[in-house]
């Protein structure tokens, strides 16, 4: 019998709302599963990616990375990891530096043999890659085998990564596949394996309301709940308490009905968001944020998405506005990057808190692809006038503005920010290779 915890997209680093004590819940709730790990007596902890938010964490995230590793290790549990998207460099990976620590192990081709279970990893790769992977895996003489892997597989949200396709071109027969990328917990099974994600051990984005946890997997015969093999459970993570508050105001309704309706709520210490629709009164944000944490919010943020609303002035009019929109997009050169974070914006198929997520996805799957960087170079302008020019400056400020968001954690709003780039952000430009 192997028993393992099951974790990942602990994102340590994330400086999430400015906030240093959002950082230090990172790092927290990554300690409170490796307490879990010691006190449970598990065999292993496989972290399937994601292990920071960033790839240049500080050295406070470095440190207090190295002094949780090391409590693992002083209790003889093994920490079997692989590299995610947000974490990886060009170089020399993180997680290569705690392994010459021998504080963990860095997951690939060859079996980790862990009890009776055989480890493999597969790192995050970019879509551009995929179909180069043959995904040949050394043989094991184990009793069960797992597969550790950080991407976004089918069948659940969001997938770019075919299951089926992985499963079937493995030279290995894996009972598990133990993945990380998504931070929704889900639990599946294809052809015969067993699909899980343990989701995010805090919430990274506000669209992660459900509680936050991570997932105690047994490798056994007898295994109980789950099939004669493999049983999966999850385990709750006691985490910073998020409040969502929605008010749809009716006519004659305003801010007092907003605070009314935040206060309702168990405000302690948590991360307030409140979202304001309906007829009623313009409020405005920042007072309901500070009556929010007068009131002992840590971090309130309000959003009126009627102010969208009523600014937006309409002053041309197409029988298809879409049609319009990609009429002035094609004529506008962008780079191939260009295009992919357009239509991350723009897609209807994005929900809007998503659009952030994919667009530094696409993004930073061309950088990380050496063959690809072509990708930044414009394109052709159909008609190359000037405005066609300047708009492809305001879209690519945009993209250097969403990167920059990133690095300071900053969460964008939704689909409306990132449309109404204004001038002003021209002088906080960074470059692509600032950011890199
Ligand atoms: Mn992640």
């Amino acid at each position: 019998m192997t028993r393992v915890i099951h974790t990942g997209d602990t994102h340590m680093g994330y400086t999430q709302y400015h906030s240093p004590v959002r950082r230090q819940d990172f790092l927290d709730a990554f300690a409170a599963v490796i307490d879990d790990a010691i006190e449970g007596e598990v065999d292993a902890v496989v972290h399937a990616g994601d292990l920071f938010h960033d790839r240049r964490p500080e050295l406070t995230d470095l440190m207090g990375t190295i002094s949780i590793l090391r409590r693992l290790d002083d209790a003889g549990v093994p920490f079997l990891a692989v590299v995610g998207n947000h974490e990886s460099t060009r170089g020399g990976q993180w997680l290569d530096l705690f392994e010459r620590l021998g504080l963990a192990t860095r997951l690939g081709d060859d079996p980790t043999v862990v009890g009776d279970t055989s480890f493999y990893g597969l790192d995050h790769v970019p879509v551009s890659r995929r179909d180069d992977l043959d995904y040949a895996f050394d043989d094991h003489d184990a009793d069960y085998a797992a597969l550790v892997a950080h991407g976004l597989f089918e069948p659940f949200g969001y997938a770019d990564w075919d299951t089926e396709t992985v499963l079937t071109e493995s030279d290995v027969d894996f009972d598990a596949m133990l993945l990380g990328d998504n931070h929704t917990p889900d639990v599946a099974k294809v052809d015969g394996t067993w699909v899980t994600y343990p989701g995010s051990t805090e919430r990274a984005s506000a669209s992660e309301r459900e509680g936050r946890g991570y997932n105690l997997v047994t490798f056994d015969a007898d295994a109980a709940g789950g099939d004669d093999r493999v049983e999966i459970r999850r385990r709750a993570l006691d985490t910073r308490p998020f409040v969502f508050v929605e008010v749809d105001l009716r006519e004659g309704e305003g801010a007092a009905r907003v605070r009314e309706k935040v206060r309702q709520h168990d405000l302690g210490d948590a991360v307030v968001l409140v979202d304001v629709t309906g007829e009623g009164d313009p409020v405005t944000p920042a007072a309901i944020e500070e009556f929010a944490t007068d009131e002992g919010a840590l971090i309130a943020r309000v959003t009126d998405r009627r102010e969208v609303e009523t600014d937006a002035e309409i002053d041309v009019s197409f029988a298809d506005p879409e049609d319009a929109v990609r009429e002035r997009v094609e004529e506008m050169g962008l780079s191939e990057a260009a295009f992919d974070v357009e239509e991350a914006v723009r897609a209807d198929t994005i929900p809007d808190t998503n659009v952030r997520e994919t667009v530094k996805r696409r993004v930073e799957e061309r950088i990380d692809d050496l063959d690809d960087l072509d990708a930044f170079d414009r394109g052709e302008t159909v008609d190359g006038d000037a405005e066609a020019e300047d708009n492809e400056a305001e879209l690519a400020d945009d993209e250097a503005e969403l990167a920059d968001d990133e690095t300071d954690g900053e969460p964008i709003g939704g689909k409306d920010d990132t449309a109404t780039a204004s001038a002003a952000d021209i002088d906080e430009q960074v470059s692509m290779e600032d950011y890199l």
